[in-house]
């Protein structure tokens, strides 16, 4: 049995962290049994973020580098059709998500004093006093020098709002009518696709970025599409 560690749910989402999130729903889409393991150690975790894996004996880290490892050693329903135009353009999907959209999706929830208001107690609030007050602090000057060192944080807020919107108007484009973003079949892509934009669209705080989003009426609907496939009770 496969043990997924990862932060527990925030925000009524099943993950408040993109990453875990779009591994539990490739989990869910490829048909694999699985337990999680909700926690907030990351000393354990072996690239110190979540999520990780432990399969039996076989630890993996990297949400990318998992659905790597599960595709070879369970086989890849999701994916294994795919031509080498679909697979290029699932790459750029995915990095466009992972590597620039995610880092403006961080600067609102940490730095923006709205996104920060609901993001303290969202994820800290079960710790005990005085961890509830100090480990916020340490945790959010992590998170600016990680924007400082990634390059969005040098951003005004006004710039980092235009590069996402500029992201998510390119992905309404890329998905256009159809119901996936390859086409009529989900795929992997779809777990990044969901998980992320879920992270956007459904957190308890207003964002340039959120509003763009729920603009596109296409990417709304995919979201609650993909969560009643996929993440019915919720
Ligand atoms: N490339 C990694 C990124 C994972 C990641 O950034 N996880 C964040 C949560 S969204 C994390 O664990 N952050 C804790 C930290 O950096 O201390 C993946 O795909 O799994």
């Amino acid at each position: 049995m496969i043990t997924l560690n990862q932060f527990p749910p925030a925000f009524n989402l099943p993950n408040a962290s993109p990453f875990c999130m779009k591994l539990e729903l490739y989990l869910r889409m490829a048909g694999l049994p699985y337990s999680n393991r909700y926690t907030l150690d990351l000393h354990r975790a072996p690239k110190g973020k979540f999520p990780w894996i432990a399969d039996e004996e076989t630890i993996v880290a990297d949400s990318g580098l998992i659905i790597d490892y599960l595709k070879g050693k369970y086989g890849d329903p999701l994916d294994g059709t795919l031509n080498p135009l679909q697979r290029a353009q699932a790459l750029v999907i995915t990095r466009l998500f992972e590597d620039h959209l995610y880092w403006a999706l961080l600067h609102d929830r940490w730095m923006a004093a709205p996104g920060w208001e609901k993001t303290r107690p969202a994820f800290f609030g079960s710790l005990p006093w005085p961890l509830r007050i100090i480990v916020p602090l340490i945790a959010r000057r992590g998170v600016r020098a990680e924007l400082q060192g990634h390059g969005m944080g040098r951003h005004t807020p006004e710039q980092i709002h235009a590069l996402g919107v500029a992201d998510i108007d390119a992905l309404a484009t890329l998905l256009g009518n159809q119901t996936y973003f390859l086409g009529e079949h989900p795929t992997s892509t779809d777990a990044v696709a969901a998980a992320f934009l879920a992270n956007i669209l459904m957190v308890p705080f207003e964002t340039p970025i959120k509003s763009a989003t729920a603009a596109h009426s296409n990417l709304s609907a995919y979201c609650q599409r993909m969560a009643q496939q996929y993440f019915p009770a919720g």
